[in-house]
């Protein structure tokens, strides 16, 4: 069965790519199975190495959005793309806008090792 940890690499992580096509969430959301039952809305992947998104977990504590738990914001700006749903996609032809940034991300952590299982925001 697939772990919380796994599931954040496989929702999130990227490291070897990066998003210079327009179309890179349109097949990125699809071949990483966010597209299969729903379309979901929003999602972001990281193109830093995989250690230096865990290390997030020992940076900044600050409050998740849910107001209630501890999330960790990256010291530094990281290499990410923001995925988001457009207006008039229809399930199951989920078509998204791709947008290229560098932001703080924002995750949670949890178990042992300690290493994300949510991604929060980026700013
Ligand atoms: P995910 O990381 O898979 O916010 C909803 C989803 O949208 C979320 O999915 C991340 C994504 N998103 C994004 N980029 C953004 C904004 C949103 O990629 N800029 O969540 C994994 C699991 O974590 C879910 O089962 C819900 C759970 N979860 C939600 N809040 C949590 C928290 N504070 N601590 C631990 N788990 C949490």
């Amino acid at each position: 069965k697939e772990s919380q940890a796994m599931k954040f690499l496989r929702q999130h992580m990227d490291s070897d790519g990066s998003s210079s096509s327009p179309t890179y969430c349109n097949l990125m959301m699809q071949h990483r199975n966010m597209t299969q039952g729903w379309c979901k809305p929003v999602n972001t992947f990281v193109h830093e190495p995989v250690e230096d998104v865990q290390a997030v977990c020992f940076q900044k504590k600050i409050s998740c959005k849910d107001g209630q738990s501890i999330c960790y914001q990256s010291n530094a700006r990281m290499n990410i793309t923001d995925c988001r749903l457009t207006g008039n996609s229809k399930y199951p032809n989920c078509t998204y806008r791709t947008s290229q940034k560098e932001r703080h991300i924002i995750v949670a952590c949890e178990g042992n090792p300690y290493v994300p299982v949510h991604f929060d925001a980026s700013v």
